[in-house]
């Protein structure tokens, strides 16, 4: 049967208007009140909102809720809800402006084909259907069942995840897929799972209010995390705030304490500090002895960490390590805290079961205020770690498990053998097999790679040996999608349905406050249509997302994130959001919930397990021809990532610089005879990027820093991965720093 006879289009709407009614949901019906006065009295009178629907902010992993204030059922404006248990009325720039992003005039509205004289063209659903199915059975057929892979998201609704892990892997069959979130979570993922036996997050939320002291480690949240800074601030114990970053961040400067360690210096760091606290004889052996495993092998490893033997390493002073430790030792109530400075390094597994370590052995994990917590990143990068069937088998089982497999496809009612027995080829190796020429087909959807992908250049590369590159996205600009062949036009956060789950492990919901512009849908009624056009029938009964809750809730059965007590969607509404684990029959929620409180661990015996290893050399050290370290990360409150969405806001453009810059300590600056405000070149062995400098103390000597949010910024980092989580090492690299000549004239 040719591939083309395959595609049924029989009972397929043709129609756009059909599609959209057919296939996209209504608005939300669920208003939750009408609005009292909140400030919008200049609006014209047809305006005047007249009901309000809360949703989920689409942006970072916090969770915070927002109102959308309706008008005929469509948001005109959002603001902050008081009486969640997340953000209780605040929210940062980027949450006040999100409905900017939908309202931008290079939407997606329409699917794009390439035609053969190479420009993308707009064609029907349809048309996009077929181009999709035929495309990638034929890539399948010249070059068997491993060519085609797919990348998914941490910032779709779990449901529309699911959707797009079951088609994919299961209707579809791909070998291989991952996602953005190996950029940015897996490290913890690998951290948590050999050491508490699953990818669990400890904390609540409410912990930061009840330390008395804080460790961040790699973490700028006064920037990144702003809502869960405001919850630091409400902290009424005066605790100590410790902040362990190479930069003179504005969390540092906010802090107690800054320890400038040096770049990736932060392994050695860790383990001269566990040594200390033994000396200080800071261990809880109760608690260590009862619920965990490995502390004697950790504690003759550390043994070797003095303050003298690391402090070439660390950059610091014996009597700073010393100090640290004895915060630690002092402490009753000690958390740590840790985002990208530690996730995005070579050997950054390692690093974060330091900082896990350093809880478990002083007892700080399970009590309030304690724990060894990784913040999540994007708005649910936690769906995708548990739910996304990339990376991991749904409900975060193992693919390798025949038994976790025949669970999967009992609940799912599928054969078992159309569940892929292996993870597949991680992101990086992904883009390795379509340089070697392996995998011909690629579908990327909700992350925009050839922008934030480490060293971006192996992206382009990798587009060029592709036979077909589809990319589902909001809008046509979007770098990745500039290079499709295929453009699937999707509607945004506030344009379609679901649940987030954010950094405490909550569910939250979000709702369609908008319709989606032109012919674009929500990604689960692309993935419905994809699915239906393939002729995998699972996705017939997925027609909304509260479905596909349904079947999540009994995928998690019995699973460390089991929510089978959720009780549906208006759950969530009346609790506001409901942590995982919450088993039927469990009572009631509670506001806020951490894990562990019974000291007992995933693994099989219970107890969490010490893991450690030697620190390495950085695989790039500098040299005199590129002697500084470049640093990258984000630079402001109000830019998201590749700024496709908050670029498209005035006010969030104006809070932020739209040309790229770099900081650069004075010191160097005036030895290279560099002031503010002059452009600069900086240049790796990969590439380089103008930029203007800007000359401050906030980066250490030696070291320079580039936000991310600029496209340049990925052609000068360096490939590398850790070993353990394959996430890339995007903050440590050689530069180079020159002047620009000055233009004739
Ligand atoms: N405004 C805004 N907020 C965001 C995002 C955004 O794009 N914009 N993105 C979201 C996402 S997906 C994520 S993952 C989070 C990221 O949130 P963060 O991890 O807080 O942000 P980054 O700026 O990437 O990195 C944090 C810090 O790591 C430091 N660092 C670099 N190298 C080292 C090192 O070797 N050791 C130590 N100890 N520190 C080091 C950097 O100086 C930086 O200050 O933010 C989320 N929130
Ligand atoms: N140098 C350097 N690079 C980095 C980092 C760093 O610190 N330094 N951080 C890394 C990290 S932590 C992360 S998380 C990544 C983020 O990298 P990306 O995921 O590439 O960044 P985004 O700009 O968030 O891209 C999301 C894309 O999805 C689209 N989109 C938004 N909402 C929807 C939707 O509902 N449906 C669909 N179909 N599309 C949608 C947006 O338009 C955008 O094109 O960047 C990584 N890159
Ligand atoms: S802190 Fe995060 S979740 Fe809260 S409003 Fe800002 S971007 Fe949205
Ligand atoms: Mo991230």
């Amino acid at each position: 049967m040719s591939s083309r006879a395959r595609f049924d289009l029989r009972g397929f709407p043709t129609r756009p208007a059909e599609i959209i009614r057919q296939w996209d949901g209504p608005l939300t019906r669920d208003l939750v009140r009408t609005p009292g006065p909140f400030g919008l009295g200049q609006l014209p009178e047809r305006l005047v909102p007249d009901a309000v629907a809360r949703t989920v902010c689409g942006y970072c992993s916090i969770g915070c809720s927002l109102s959308a204030h309706l008008h005929g059922g469509e948001a005109i404006n959002l603001s902050p809800d008081r009486d969640y248990p997340v953000n209780r009325g605040m929210a940062c720039p980027k949450g006040w402006e999100a409905l900017a992003a939908l309202d931008a005039p290079d939407r997606a509205t329409r699917p794009l084909l390439r035609g053969p004289d190479g420009t993308l063209r707009p064609v029907g659903w349809p048309q996009a259907v077929e181009a999709f199915v035929s495309r990638f059975r034929s890539v399948e057929a010249r070059h068997g069942p491993g060519a085609t892979a797919f990348l998914s998201t941490g910032q779709i609704a779990t449901e529309e995840m699911m959707a797009l892990g079951a088609l994919g892997r299961i209707g579809m069959g791909m070998r291989h897929a991952d996602g953005n979130t190996r950029q940015c979570m897996a490290t913890a993922v690998a951290a948590y799972k050999e050491s508490f036996g699953f990818d669990a997050p400890p904390f609540a939320y409410s912990d930061l209010e009840e330390s008395d002291v804080l460790v961040f480690v790699g973490a700028n949240p006064c920037i990144a995390h702003p809502i869960l800074w405001e919850r630091v601030c409400r902290n009424p114990h005066r605790p100590e705030i410790v902040v362990v970053d190479p930069r003179r961040t504005e969390t540092a400067m906010a802090a107690t304490c800054h320890v400038a360690v040096r770049p990736k210096g932060d392994l050695p760091l860790l383990y001269a500090v566990a040594r200390r606290l033994i000396e200080l004889g800071a261990v809880d052996r109760p608690f260590v002895d009862a619920h965990t495993e490995g502390f004697e092998d950790f504690a003759r490893h550390v043994a070797a960490f003095t303050p003298e033997s690391v402090s070439a390493a660390t950059g610091l002073p014996a009597s700073e390590i010393d100090a640290l430790a004895e915060v630690i030792a002092q402490g009753r109530r000690v958390s740590f805290w840790w985002t990208m400075g530690v996730n995005q390094g070579h050997e950054a597994t390692r690093t974060a079961q330091a900082l896990i370590d350093l809880a478990l052995m002083t007892g700080n994990i399970g009590r309030p205020g304690t724990g060894a917590n990784s913040v999540t990143g994007q708005c649910n990068a936690m769906g995708s770690r548990l739910f996304s069937n990339t990376t991991c088998l749904f409900g975060g089982r193992d693919f390798g498990s025949a038994a976790q497999r025949a669970e999967v496809a009992e609940i799912l009612d599928v054969d078992p053998a159309t569940i892929p027995s292996r993870a597949g080829l991680a992101y990086d190796e992904i883009l390795q097999a379509i340089l070697a020429g392996e995998i011909r087909g690629l579908w990327v959807v909700a992350t925009n790679s050839a922008h934030s992908w480490i060293h971006h250049q192996d992206f382009a590369e990798a587009r060029a040996k592709l036979d077909f590159l589809v990319v589902q996205d909001m809008y046509t600009t979007a770098e990745t999608a500039r290079m499709a062949d295929l453009v699937l036009p999707a509607a945004g956060w506030g344009e379609k349905d679901g649940t987030f789950i954010n950094s405490e492990r909550r569910f939250g919901r979000i709702r369609k406050v908008r319709r989606a512009p032109g012919q674009a849908l929500s990604d689960l009624a692309i993935f419905r249509l994809l699915a239906k056009g393939w002729g995998f029938d699972l996705l017939d009964g997925w027609k909304t997302a509260e479905d596909v809750f349904a079947v999540l809730k009994r995928l998690s059965e019995g699973r460390p994130c089991d929510v089978t007590g959720i009780d549906g969607y208006e759950a969530l509404d009346a609790e506001g959001g409901i942590q995982w684990p919450h088993p039927a029959g469990s009572g009631p929620p509670g506001r806020e919930r951490r894990l562990f409180e019974d000291g007992v661990f995933f693994r099989p015996n219970g107890r969490a397990r010490f893991c450690f290893d030697d620190p390495r050399p950085v695989p790039e050290p500098t040299d005199a021809s590129h002697p500084f370290v470049l640093l990258t990360g984000r630079g402001s409150s109000s830019q998201w990532h590749t700024q496709t969405r908050t670029a498209k806001s005035p006010v969030l453009r104006k809070l932020s610089r739209e040309e790229a810059y770099v900081e650069i300590h004075p010191e160097d600056a005036r030895r290279l005879g560099i002031t503010s405000e002059e452009k600069v070149c900086i240049s790796s062995r990969r590439g380089s990027m103008e930029a203007v400098a800007l000359v401050r103390e906030t980066v250490p000597a030696g070291s320079l820093f580039v936000p991310m949010h600029y496209a340049a910024t990925n052609r000068l980092t360096h490939p590398t991965v850790d070993p353990h989580s394959r996430q890339p090492a995007y903050k440590h690299c050689a530069v180079r720093l020159e002047r620009l000549p000055r233009r004739a004239g």
